[in-house]
């Protein structure tokens, strides 16, 4: 078994496009034997999200719910206290899930905030699941923080193609995001971090937005490929209302070429699965992917929810992932 600093990081962009544009059985079939190469082929890793701070970001994120500048009649909420977050987790923890996500509507946490979250980082841990947070931009500081807190992932993504970022976002730049990835691996942490497809991008983003990823200087331990949450009064939910936002073959094709590209990573079907049907599901299990979101809801949409994904993975003969497999990912990080 290669581990993930033997992955290869020098991916060419034309290598990509020819992978996408491989028949769709035949890029299926290298993405299935990647996947059995480097991972348990019958597992899933279960995590579990929680909005811990919810709305009312100074970001311009045209999918989000959570904008200032979008009209979602989402309320802004304060920080939750940490008890509140730690009961949930141990819902969490009950239900199954191995990792808990905490994401917050910042643009960055204030330093105020620190001592709260790291709280929470350390509470949930103790508990004996994986940690993950998204806060928004961190400064070195703030990352040494988090991970002498005990914090195993930092997901932060880069969302789209460094061509199509600014027709998505404008309020901080792609290189800001690949900044403080930087700081989150120097502060050694696990990476996470993917983005959404199906926000009217061309196939050649999708090809770029990959290959950005899989071309960083090490591969992000956990890839999340969110599909499009249209959200009512966000730009991209609005303008592209009624559309078919993206083909299913095509949201395949971007989890199979996400595996061959990144064979170590643990591959994420995350916002978007719960408009997905079964058989596309299980065609992005077949196409590598190894982990989803559970529960009821993701942020701030519904999701598919416990009982659904634990019919679906008895219906399709998928266990879900132990502790083992996440903690090696780890243990290859320090
Ligand atoms: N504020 C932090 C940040 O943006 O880094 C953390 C929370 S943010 C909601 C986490 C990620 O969720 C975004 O980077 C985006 O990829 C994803 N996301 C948000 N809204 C979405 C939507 N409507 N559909 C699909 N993915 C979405
Ligand atoms: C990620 O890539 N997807 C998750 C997690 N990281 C934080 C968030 C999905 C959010 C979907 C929209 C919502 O529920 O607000
Ligand atoms: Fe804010 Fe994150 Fe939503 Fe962007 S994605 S508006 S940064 S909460």
């Amino acid at each position: 078994m290669i581990c993930s600093e033997d992955a290869r990081t020098d991916w060419t962009r034309d290598e990509l496009r020819d992978l996408f544009e491989l028949p769709f059985t035949e890029l299926l079939f290298r993405a299935a034997e990647t996947h059995r190469a480097h991972h348990a082929p019958g597992e899933v890793q279960l995590c579990t999200l929680l909005s811990i701070k919810t709305g009312g970001c100074p970001e311009d994120c045209g999918y989000c719910s959570q904008s200032a500048s979008a009209n979602s009649g989402l309320k802004a909420e304060k920080l939750m206290d940490v008890d509140a977050v730690l009961a949930a987790a141990a819902e969490a923890k009950a239900a199954g899930s191995q990792r808990f996500c905490m994401g917050a509507a910042w643009r960055e946490p204030k330093d105020r905030d620190m001592a709260a979250v790291c709280d929470m980082v350390a509470g949930v841990k103790a508990m004996g699941l994986e940690t993950c947070m998204t806060l928004g931009m961190l400064t070195g500081d703030q990352a040494r923080a988090l991970k002498t807190a005990g914090l195993d992932y930092y997901n932060h993504n880069i969302d789209t193609s460094p061509e199509h970022y600014g027709n998505i976002i404008t309020t901080r730049t792609f290189q800001e995001r690949l900044d403080t990835l930087a700081e989150v691996r120097d502060a050694g942490m696990a990476v996470c971090c993917g983005g959404i497809v199906g926000m009217g991008e061309s196939r050649e983003d999708r090809v770029g937005f990959l290959h950005s990823l899989a071309t960083l200087p090490r591969h992000p331990e956990s890839v999340p490929v969110n599909a499009l949450v249209p959200v009512k009064g966000t730009v991209l939910g609005d303008m592209l209302a009624g559309d078919r936002l993206i083909d299913d073959s095509e949201y395949v094709r971007t989890v199979a070429v996400a595996r061959i590209t990144m064979p170590m990573s643990m591959v994420r079907l995350s916002a978007g699965r719960e408009s997905m049907s079964e058989a596309t599901q299980a065609l992005c299990f077949m196409a590598g992917a190894n982990s989803i979101f559970t529960g009821d809801k993701l942020l701030t949409t519904a999701n598919a929810g416990d009982s659904k994904d634990a019919a679906l993975l008895a219906k399709l003969g998928m266990r879900p992932m132990t502790a083992a497999e996440p903690m090696r990912a780890l243990e290859r990080v320090e």
